[in-house]
């Protein structure tokens, strides 16, 4: 088994806190992606996609996505369980997934290659566009706020792949210099604690 990871991106860092908090160790080799090497030949026969993080398994076959990756953890090494263990508990991981995934994770890397520089390469870009997202992780951070006010993590009293994503996507923006802002204290309380894990240094 292998994972196909590149340190700095925030994707492959959800999979190995992933990884950490079940405490699975797993190969990886690092994919360069501001050198281009997830668009080299070798690589795009192993992800057509040219994405990091891609899992290979030992029978040979690929694994693509942030989250199937993790399911297919969660399948095999259940305990500590990151994606709920009942019914409603399952329900709340997945409807607070999507929507910080969408809202604030996923706004935060349109942010990056619209807004930015991004991976510096000649893809289409709308800076008003980038913009609007940034706008829209601000509105999720405030839902998280409200949520945290009254729940230790965001699904409520268990750590789940929800405060994975989130914290992937803060530390994103804050390297994108979209913080916190100040006013939002639950967030800020929840984000050190989250933030202490051994798993956030993955
Ligand atoms: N939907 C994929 C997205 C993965 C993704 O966008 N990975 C980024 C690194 S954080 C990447 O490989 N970017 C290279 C590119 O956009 O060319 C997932 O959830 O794993």
């Amino acid at each position: 088994m292998k994972l196909y990871d590149y340190q700095p991106f925030p994707h492959p860092r959800r999979v190995r806190m992933f990884l950490a908090e079940k405490n699975i160790e797993v190969p990886t080799e690092q994919i360069d992606v501001m050198k281009g090497e997830h668009r080299s030949a070798e690589y795009l026969e192993k992800n057509p996609e040219g994405l990091v993080p891609l899992l290979e398994l030992d029978d040979g076959e690929f694994i693509t996505e942030t989250m199937a990756i993790s399911r297919y953890f969660e399948a095999t090494q259940p305990q500590p369980t990151l994606m709920g263990t009942d019914a409603i508990s399952q329900a709340r991981v997945e409807m607070w997934h999507r929507r910080v995934e969408s809202g604030l994770f996923n706004t935060l890397v349109t942010f990056f290659h619209h807004a930015t520089d991004g991976l510096g390469d000649d893809r289409y870009r709308n800076k008003d566009w980038g913009e609007h997202n940034k706008s829209v992780a601000l509105t999720m951070m405030k839902t998280l706020d409200a949520r945290l006010a009254d729940s230790q993590f965001i699904t409520g009293d268990e750590f789940t792949v929800v405060d994975i994503t989130a914290v992937c996507g803060i530390d994103l923006g804050k390297m994108l210099g979209i913080d916190i802002p100040y006013e939002l204290q639950h967030l800020k309380r929840w984000y050190q604690e989250v933030n202490q894990r051994p798993s956030a240094k993955a």
